[in-house]
């Protein structure tokens, strides 16, 4: 399973702002009771922003402000309510442009009457609202190039359609990257319930990601902590999705990769894009986008066929040899993965073009949490050639004493893709250490042995009749065989 939380459609999870100063359960009362109407009838949610971000100021003269909020069938007043947040909250000597983009939604009213309603605001804010539609569905990442593409400001923020923005938001980002033109932004995500319009405050945290590419929330470095001073910018090894960056800097360097299917995955490939070739990733605490979580997702039930693949056209273009442990953690073989990831060659030429460091330089300096898998050398399911329908499984939790279970290739028989829990997982060699702790490698078709001991891991029957239990005996002879083999793993010098 991947991580669960509020924020699914990123594969993450977060926790909620901790109760210090009045936050927390309190925060969430305070934005239950504290809705107020707006003009043109739309209901916005009431933040809190914490005191040093109310007194924090900023210089007049920022650069402007293109707001792109991508769409495919989303509904008609959650897209009225961005629209009417983002005028109300962003000074409008700041904000030159809104540009929608229309990813080929169906929806009969997004159409003529978001047309309409698009003349209407524009009667009030002249050339403020623009609309790229596109003539067929082309996916997340394309809809944000799109949005970029349309977009004029010196600043461009790529939201999503179904968020509102909080007091204060635009002005941290803009003077930001007046200072650095070179830092793409991850605003703070808070989450708004779809059921009631709860808004959840989450504490700020840093973005990183797993092997799997799926995001996690990484806690701020002590070197944050040492400023005391929580408006600070937080240092990020990737963004989330949403994300703020001067315009012609991330022209520069690439935009994002046009050739990622649907979402997944994109999000790592800016962060690492932007880290390897010169820029830098900053969360900024006072910046807060509130994200209406979704009860279902318009695009694919079943993210993680994107995901997937997503994640080898990063491996194959940004990872260099860390690049199998993307396989590992997807469990495909490094050979003929028998996935299409499409044509990467103009990325990897960019990479070059741009002259960017390598994977090692940013997981040694970017995101040392970020943990190498130098160790594995198979990994996939594990059957022992006297009956290959069943395989080694980790076993009832708590315990995980392994034991021999009918075939079926989820994550108890094969690894964990969470960082947190990978290591004892990595490999079912790993899942049997607490009875198998001097356990000679797994060989292509061979015993497994203590090499202690001199025992074997053999499945024996009760009588002819009972299933195979795992054990440890005496060497009879019994071989078994892992799903997928690594030749040089962890002998690369790179990865040492
Ligand atoms: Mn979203």
């Amino acid at each position: 399973m991947r991580r669960a939380g509020s924020i699914r459609e990123f594969g993450c999870g977060r926790e909620l702002r901790a109760g210090a100063g009045g936050w927390g359960a309190g925060g969430k009362k305070e934005a239950q009771s504290g809705l107020y109407w707006v003009f043109s009838g739309i209901l916005l949610i009431f933040f809190s922003l914490s005191y040093s971000c109310k007194e924090k100021k900023y210089p007049h003269d920022l650069p402007t402000l293109s707001v792109i909020l991508i769409f495919m069938n989303e509904a008609m007043s959650i897209i009225l309510r961005a629209i009417t947040s983002i005028i109300n909250r962003t000074p409008s000597h700041l904000l030159k442009e809104i540009v929608l983009v229309d990813d080929y939604s169906s929806n009969e009213d997004l159409k003529g009457y978001l047309d309409e309603q698009i003349k209407n605001y524009n009667a009030k804010h002249p050339g403020l609202l623009k609309i790229v539609r596109h003539q067929k569905r082309e996916g997340l990442t394309q809809a944000r190039i799109s949005g970029w593409e349309a977009s004029t400001a010196d600043v461009v923020a790529i939201l999503d359609a179904h968020i509102e923005v909080n007091v204060g938001w635009a002005e941290p980002i803009l003077s930001r990257i007046k200072e650095d033109r070179t830092v793409i932004i991850s605003p703070v995500f808070d989450n708004v319930r779809f059921d009631d319009f709860e808004l959840l405050e989450y504490a700020v945290s840093a973005d990183g990601f797993d092997w799997a590419l799926w995001c996690l929330y990484e806690p701020l470095p002590k070197e944050w902590y040492a400023l005391k001073d929580e408006t600070a910018p937080v240092r990020s090894p990737s963004i989330m999705g949403i994300l703020a960056a001067h315009r012609v800097f991330l022209g520069e360097i690439g935009v994002l990769d046009g050739g990622m299917h649907i979402y997944g995955g994109e999000n790592v490939e800016l962060g690492l894009r932007v880290w390897q070739c010169g820029g830098q990733i900053e969360v900024l605490p006072c910046a807060r986008v509130a994200h209406l979580e979704r009860a279902h997702k318009p695009y694919l039930l079943d993210l993680s066929i994107a995901m997937r693949r997503n994640a080898l056209r990063v491996a194959e273009v940004w990872m260099d040899d860390y690049k199998y442990m993307i396989y590992f953690a997807w469990n495909l073989p490094i050979e003929n993965p028998g996935i299409d990831y499409g044509d990467v060659s103009s990325r990897k030429e960019l990479r070059k073009k741009l002259n960017c460091k390598s994977f090692d330089w940013y997981i040694k300096n970017v995101y040392p949490n970020l943990i190498p898998l130098t160790t594995v050398v198979g990994y996939g399911t594990m059957k022992n050639t006297l009956n290959e329908n069943i395989c080694i499984d980790q076993g009832p939790v708590p315990g995980n004493t392994p034991i021999m279970y009918g075939c079926h290739a989820y994550s108890p028989q094969v690894l964990k893709t969470s960082y947190l829990t990978a290591t004892r997982n990595l490999l079912l060699a790993f899942a049997l250490d607490s009875f198998l702790s001097h356990a000679s490698f797994v060989l292509q078709g061979s015993s497994v042995m203590n090499k202690k001991t001199k025992r074997c891991l053999e499945i024996v029957k009760d009588n002819p009749s009972s299933p195979y239990r795992l054990v440890m005996q005496n060497c009879t002879g019994q071989k078994w065989n892992v799903q997928h083999t690594v030749k040089d793993w962890g002998k690369r010098s790179a990865l040492r």
